[in-house]
């Protein structure tokens, strides 16, 4: 039972690489949008909006020699831990081949529920605080840091600012004392001058 299973992966693998101008898994899009109940396009993971096949700039008619070179390259990049650098990805795209391998996108495009566990939950590309799994979940871009959920980001940007603010409040604190004490001098320093 499991060699057939591991004949039916290798057969997947096979077709999957002999098809040159396929290599996008809109199950991880439609289940981003239906999720998250936002729009997502391809360009979560690829560079073109309307995914990897075309002519259009990051698809696989405009591809150079060099970017097919690339491209094969990154396709054989089954397994995690592969430095890629596919031209028809963005670098969330790529940050996903590296981390868990060709072989698990394709696994886990059955059950893309699935992909934000395999990720590295550490790997924050936009450094908005968010971790990129649940960017992906949340359907947002995890390649801009002002694309986000609006109450995670203010709540970690207060986090971030607690310093800043702190500082503030004290800064006002200590002029308004400053200030009431200033007025007093002056007004105490003009009664005087007045009972004179
Ligand atoms: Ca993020």
């Amino acid at each position: 039972m499991h060699r057939l299973i591991a004949l039916t992966f290798s057969v997947l693998i096979l077709l999957f690489l002999a098809v040159p101008a396929c290599l996008c898994f809109p199950a991880y899009q439609e289940f981003a949008e239906k999720h998250s109940g936002r729009t997502v396009n391809c360009a979560m993971c690829h560079r073109s909006d309307d995914g990897p096949s075309g002519n259009g700039p990051g698809q696989t008619g405009s591809l150079s020699a060099a970017e097919m070179e690339q491209l094969n390259k990154a396709r054989a990049a089954l397994e995690p831990g592969n430095t890629v650098d596919n031209p028809i990805l963005n670098k969330f795209g790529n940050a996903i081949v590296h981390q868990i391998g060709l072989k698990k996108v394709l696994e886990l495009s059955t059950d893309p529920v699935k992909l934000p566990q395999a990720l590295d939950p550490k790997s924050d590309l936009d450094d908005d605080g968010i971790a990129d799994g649940q960017e992906y979940l949340d359907g947002t871009d995890p390649l801009n840091k002002y694309h986000g959920d609006a109450m995670k980001l203010f709540f970690i940007n207060l986090g971030r600012s607690k310093y800043q603010l702190l500082l503030a409040a004290a800064a006002v604190f200590l002029l308004g004392y400053g200030l009431t004490h200033l007025l007093k001098g002056i007004s105490a320093a003009t009664e005087a001058k007045e009972a004179q």
